[in-house]
Order: C-alpha cells, then structure tokens, then sequence
C-alpha cells in the first residue's frame, strides 16, 4: 500500500498513477500544488519535486521514492507482475528511449509555460523559442514511431511505459497547451493519443489545471 503525492495536470504523476493502476497496486492519492509552500514534497523529495511515491509501512521519509522514471522502474523490480516493459532487451531500450523523449518535452513545456508568466518585459523570446524547438522535436520523433509501429501500442499489441509517457505528454499538451495544434499536424498521433484514452487508466487520470497560490517567478 502506498501514497502517491501527485498533482491534477503533473504528466509525471500521470505515468505513474497509470502505472499503479495497471499493475493493480492500492494506493492513496495526495493532490497537492507542488509550487505552493504548503506542499509537503520537500520533506520527502529533496528536489521538492512530485510524483513522491511512498511507502505506507515506511517509519522514514527517506524511504520516498521520486523522478517519475526512476519510480517506474522501482514499480517493476517490487512488482514485476504484469510487466510494462517489453520483453527484449532492445524493445526495453527503445521504451526508455521514448520516455526520454515524452519526459523532455514535458520538461520544454514546463519552462515555457513559466516564462510565459513573467512579466512581459522580462519574457525572454529565445529562450521561449528555445523551448518550443524541443517539443517540436519531440513531438516529430513521436509520431515517426507512432506511425511505424507495429501493433495497437508503441511496441506491439501490450501496453508498455513507452505508452504512458506518449499519453501523458499528449494528454498535458490538450489540457495547458490547447492552441498547439500538434493534432493537425501529426494525424495519426492524434488518433493513437484517442486510443490511449479511452482506456480505464487513462481515461480516469485525464489532466485538469490547478491554481497557484504562490508567485514562483
Ligand atoms: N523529472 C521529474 C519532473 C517532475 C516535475 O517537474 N514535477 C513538477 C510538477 S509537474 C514539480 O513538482 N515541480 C516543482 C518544482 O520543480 O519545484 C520527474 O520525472 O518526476
């Protein structure tokens, strides 16, 4: 049993409630606004970053686990049943390679979307532009092997962490990005991303926006 510190939009948190949920595993759900002060990550997490997954039987913080990815290979070597990683070495390689490239976007559009909230005299163009480069990249890289995939999922017909991290970065961009036309562009990520929701995991996990109350820049 667990509790996972998440927030309603955090694509990080999503791969991991997805992940929870399709392994079966109980867990508590704590919401909170990781850039408020009264989030509680820093006395788990000394990046003072969410998702925190946490033992319940646990008497130390120090027993937290965080970084989205390293959670979810934490998740398959304490519960390696059922596996959402595929089988060969390379096809293991290659998810992991997609959720370098899932979590880098979302990391690009993180950044951006702060600096969108500074004042506009302050606003850096390049560095915005810098940002947006790296999801347009991305998303390019994404849908090259959305579209030469072999099966219903990024690898095959059985859903893998490949697949949770390419939902999760889609799902956040529709929520906090909606003028980004990426689903124009990239027609057939749009249709695997509709797929991918329409599943029990997913589908309860869709991202909402949350208010800060504090000014972080
Ligand atoms: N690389 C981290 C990124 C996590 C992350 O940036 N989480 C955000 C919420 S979506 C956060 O807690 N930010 C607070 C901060 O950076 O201080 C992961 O994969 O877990």
């Amino acid at each position: 049993m667990y509790i996972l510190i998440s927030a309603t939009p955090s694509p990080y948190a999503r791969k991991v409630r997805i992940a929870l949920q399709e392994k079966g595993i109980p867990f508590t759900l704590q919401t909170e606004v990781p850039w408020d002060s009264t989030t509680q990550t820093p006395q788990y997490n000394p990046l003072e970053k969410l998702p925190v997954l946490i033992p319940v039987c646990s008497n130390s913080p120090d027993d937290a686990v965080y970084e989205s990815h390293f959670i979810l290979e934490w998740l398959e070597v304490k519960h390696p049943s059922p596996s959402l990683l595929p089988s060969s070495v390379d096809d293991k390689l290659f998810a992991k390679k997609v959720e370098v490239v899932c979590d880098g976007v979302c990391d690009a559009l993180v950044l951006a979307l702060f600096e969108n909230q500074r004042e506009p005299e302050k606003q850096s163009a390049p560095w915005e532009a810098r940002q947006m480069r790296k999801v347009a990249g991305g998303l390019k890289a994404l849908s090259t092997w959305v579209s030469n995939r072999k099966g219903q999922f990024l690898i095959g017909d059985s859903l893998t962490l490949a697949d949770l991290a390419a939902g999760s970065v889609l799902g956040y961009l529709a929520v906090r990005w909606p003028d980004y036309d990426w689903q124009t562009t990239y027609p057939e990520l749009k249709g695997y991303w509709q797929m991918l929701e329409k599943r029990e995991s997913f589908a309860n996990t869709v991202p909402s926006p949350q208010t800060m109350k504090d000014k972080i820049v």
